[in-house]
């Protein structure tokens, strides 16, 4: 099943796969869709077409990704990994041998050649267009989403814009918040590669603002790809297909064809505003900073447009499936410089910089320092404030397991490494914002080698005595007992029960 090819495909599929509920009844964006959204993200709830938004010309689409079924759908894919396969396949390209791996390999150059974006004549998103004094953001269902936030907030928009040196595109995911009719502040951390197109940039940058895309793109602007690599390569790739683009009406930069909204504009050094509080995917709300005002010079839309929207907070919200399609799309890449690298997990609830568990074939002593180094070193992986090395057996999802090996395996005074790098710039915990500690710890088995006494061996019952249980299972008479168990059972006993 190839990806949905543009936002109305998505949604259309949604509601054929009954996961989409219509809420007709007039619902305030002020607040209260935040309270509906985070009672059905929770229950793992569908998405939600409010078709009624208060004081809002256009409805608005919500919780599009908040199960791992349709972060699968949207990909069109059975499992994450699926999409990373596609890609390790390509970045682990040998020279071929023999006639069947030559036209192997010749497919797989098209998939990458074809993944370049192209360009139209025409597209829907440009069926409406409002320019200077006609523009209004007041037309948009933009969400308050928390009490204590400054405004309102675009919270789901891809924001395209050039290196000024190398023209090279660059497509983030920056929350936007509305000042008046006309402008926005654009929330660019100080790590991201839109913020450094900006301060690459004399006076005036351009900016177009896509909204209500294919969910292959719209993840995309979230996927943290290094800076030269442009996300609609990415988002072409992943989908089979490239995404196509049409040309700005007021800006020199190009949009997807298919966007519900595309906001034109720029912003121009030194004209910076106050920006939030905003209740953010920390769980707390992050402070007044300065960020960049993006003036619009025209809005242009689909006749019947459709607002995307999301709510961050307090996790776990919708954003954590596409944190966790980044955790297993980029596996492979993040493999390409740390080959001894098995799997690893960023738990929802270490709000993806606070905590990374890493499992590694382990082969020589101070193994798992060096994997811990590598990953401070390493994109957006580098803003990781503690990392826990486990063996390779270790499943690194399972976090009852992680916590018995960080249990029985260190020895705090030797396996733990404290250290000081850069951290996220939504961190309210360091004493300097952007700088701080960093905490690693070895989980993994030691020896000698490593100064240690002689390692134990972990138990482990032999095969022949488990194939010989399995093949008499029926004979216990266990199964009626474990099923009605089940309901009952609490994380330690299914620990313990291993
Ligand atoms: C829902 C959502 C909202 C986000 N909001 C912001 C934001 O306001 N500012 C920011 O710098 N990054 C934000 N991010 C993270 C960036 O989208 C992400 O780091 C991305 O890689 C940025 O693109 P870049 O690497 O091209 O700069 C957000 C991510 C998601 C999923
Ligand atoms: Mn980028």
């Amino acid at each position: 099943m190839a990806p949905p090819g543009s936002f109305r495909d998505w949604i259309a599929l949604l509601e054929r796969e009954r996961e989409l509920v219509r809420i007709d009844a007039e619902v305030d964006p002020y607040l209260e869709v935040t309270e509906i959204v985070d009672r059905t993200v929770k229950s793992g709830g569908p998405s939600l077409l409010f078709t009624n938004p208060k004081g809002a010309k256009h409805p608005l689409l919500i919780n599009q990704f908040g199960t791992e079924r349709r972060m699968c759908m949207a990909f069109g894919v059975e499992r994450l990994d699926d999409v990373a396969a596609k890609l390790e396949d390509v970045l682990e390209m040998q020279p071929p041998q023999g006639l069947a791996e030559k036209v192997r390999g010749l497919k797989k150059l098209k998939s990458i050649a074809d993944s370049r974006p192209k360009s139209v004549r025409s597209g829907p998103a440009q069926e409406v267009v409002l320019e200077g004094d006609d523009v209004d953001l007041g037309l948009l269902p933009v969400q308050t989403c928390w009490p204590e936030d400054g405004g309102p907030f675009i919270t789901l928009p891809a924001v395209i814009t050039h290196d000024p040196k190398t023209g090279t595109r660059n497509v983030g995911m920056y929350r936007m918040q509305v000042r008046d009719e006309r402008s926005t502040l654009m929330h660019w951390q100080l790590h991201k590669d839109g913020r450094m197109d900006y301060m690459a940039t004399d006076g005036r940058l351009d900016v177009a603002v896509a909204l209500g895309l294919d969910p292959v793109t719209a993840y995309s602007a979230s996927a943290p790809l290094p800076k030269h690599i442009d996300e609609l390569m990415l988002a072409g790739f992943v989908k089979g297909e490239p995404v196509e683009l049409v040309r700005c009406k007021t800006v020199d930069l190009e949009v997807p064809a298919s966007a519900e909204i595309v906001l034109e504009g720029y912003v121009e050094r030194g004209d910076e505003g106050p920006e939030g509080p905003f209740g953010d995917h920390t769980g707390f709300y992050t402070p007044i900073e300065p960020f960049p005002v993006f003036h619009v010079t025209a809005m242009t839309m689909r006749r019947d447009a459709i607002y995307p929207s999301i709510v961050v907070g307090k996790p776990p919200q919708e954003d954590a499936w596409l944190g966790k399609a980044t955790e297993r799309i980029f596996l492979p890449a993040v493999r390409m410089t740390i080959p001894e690298l098995v799997d690893y997990d960023l738990p929802v609830s270490g709000a993806f910089h606070n905590c990374v568990i890493v499992s590694i074939r382990k082969r020589f002593p101070g193994h798992a320092r060096k994997v811990m180094h590598a990953f401070w070193g390493l994109g957006m992986l580098s803003l990781s404030k503690s990392i826990v090395v486990v063996d390779e057996h270790v499943n690194v999802h399972d976090y009852e397991e992680v916590f018995f090996y960080v249990g029985a395996n260190v020895d705090p005074k030797r396996d733990v490494v404290l250290t000081e790098g850069p951290l996220d710039h939504l961190d309210h915990s360091p004493t300097l914002q952007f700088v701080g500690g960093k905490i690693g710890i070895d989980a993994t088995a030691k020896g000698p080698a490593e100064g240690t006494r002689e390692w134990p061996p972990e138990i482990e019952m032999s095969p022949e005595i488990k194939a010989l249980v399995d093949a008499r299972w029926s004979e216990y008479g266990l199964d009626a007992v474990a099923a009605e168990q089940d309901g009952r059972r609490t994380a330690l006993q299914r620990l313990l029960r291993r």
